[in-house]
């Protein structure tokens, strides 16, 4: 495996020779973050990326995210040539010798969260997740955003999609991402790229918008629409495990081969939909992150791994989840967790 970290680039208040100096650090994860979703990246700023990280020792081989324009999603007029947009991105990043890229197909919103700032016993504050408190927010009343999305809308163009997608149940989600991967994945394998989905952040539907990348049998459905290699998964402990009832290393075992990307990190369920982040090691949440990484080490995994969210601690302030110093902590445990089965299993 290789180890990576997300750098949000020259605003990301960590900076790339910090994230240099974190043991066994191979490359950062990052995007062009200046162009709007759905518009093609200028080489000039995908090498930009590169010549930065290269200065550190760092690689740029993982790009997080190349966004889905909703248009895709909706399966609005507009598809046809944002999709041949996408495509374009994927052969560019090809070109300048990315090997993974990161996308996701939730609508509307990205990941979600209902606190940014819980405060732990110990001081340290942590993203958390209330089910009630989510059944009480009207993003159209509150609008709503969080650091680290790839687009935020207005209440008024949140109005326009919610009521676009009124019309677009499951089965129309699946539909469109069919036409996504048929068109992005035959590029994606000539550009030596391989597509992971991220899973849905939590794996079930919100705002009644529908949510497909959720479980195993959605997930063995998702690697099924194209049957390549090329389409392949970012398995997030944190997203598929809020969901309790999905085996996190049954299903990593099931999917070896198809996973090239891992986002590794632990969570604590407080009640049935409801959860907090906590420090990456096991003891600290409800996932098992020994057998994750074993099912990973097993399963002959040879993608990239990066922490995930971390707590703020230490008095840090700066993108909530996205600090250095507990995402550098998860970092070493998660090298020392790779190590000892590694050397184990050998
Ligand atoms: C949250 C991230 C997600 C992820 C996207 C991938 O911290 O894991 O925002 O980057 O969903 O497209």
């Amino acid at each position: 495996m290789k180890l990576t970290f997300r750098w949000y680039g020259d605003d990301d208040p960590v900076t790339l020779n910090q994230i240099r100096q974190i043991p066994t650090m191979t490359g950062i994860v990052s995007a062009v973050y200046d162009v709007p979703a759905g518009e093609v990246w200028s080489r000039e700023s995908i090498a930009a990326i590169k010549s930065k990280a290269a200065a550190e020792a760092l690689e740029f081989e993982v790009v997080e995210s190349v966004p889905v324009h909703e248009e895709i999603k909706l399966g609005a007029p507009g598809a046809a040539r944002l999709i041949d947009n996408y495509c374009e991105n994927v052969r560019r990043l090809g070109e300048a010798g990315v090997k993974v890229i990161c996308y996701n197909f939730m609508p509307v919103f990205d990941w979600l969260r209902t606190e940014l700032k819980r405060v732990n016993a110990d001081g340290s504050d942590s993203l958390a997740y209330d089910f009630d408190a989510m059944a009480s927010i009207n993003p159209l009343v509150q609008g709503l955003s969080l650091p680290g999305w790839d687009e935020c809308y207005t209440k008024e163009q949140l109005k326009d999609l919610l009521g676009q997608y009124e019309s677009v149940g499951e089965e129309q989600l699946w539909k469109n991402l069919q036409t996504f991967l048929e068109a992005v994945i035959p590029v994606a394998e000539a550009s030596g790229v391989n597509m992971a989905i991220h899973p849905d952040d939590p794996p079930w539907s919100v705002f009644g918008l529908p949510r497909i990348i959720t479980n195993e049998t959605n997930l063995a459905r998702f690697l099924k629409l194209v049957d390549s290699p090329a389409n392949g998964l970012t398995f997030c402990t944190g997203s598929l495990g809020a969901a309790q009832d999905n085996n996190l290393p049954a299903m990593i075992r099931k999917f070896a081969g198809r996973i090239h990307f891992a986002h590794l990190r632990n969570i604590l369920w407080t009640d049935g939909h409801s959860f907090e982040e906590t420090a990456h090691p096991s003891s600290c949440g409800s996932l098992d992150m020994f057998e994750i990484v074993k099912a990973l080490v097993e399963g002959g995994f040879e993608g990239y791994v990066r922490p995930d969210h971390g707590r703020m601690i230490w008095g840090e302030t700066g993108r909530f989840g996205y600090g250095l110093y507990d995402r550098a902590l998860g970092a070493t445990y998660l090298a020392g967790l790779f190590e000892a089965c590694e050397r184990f299993l050998k």
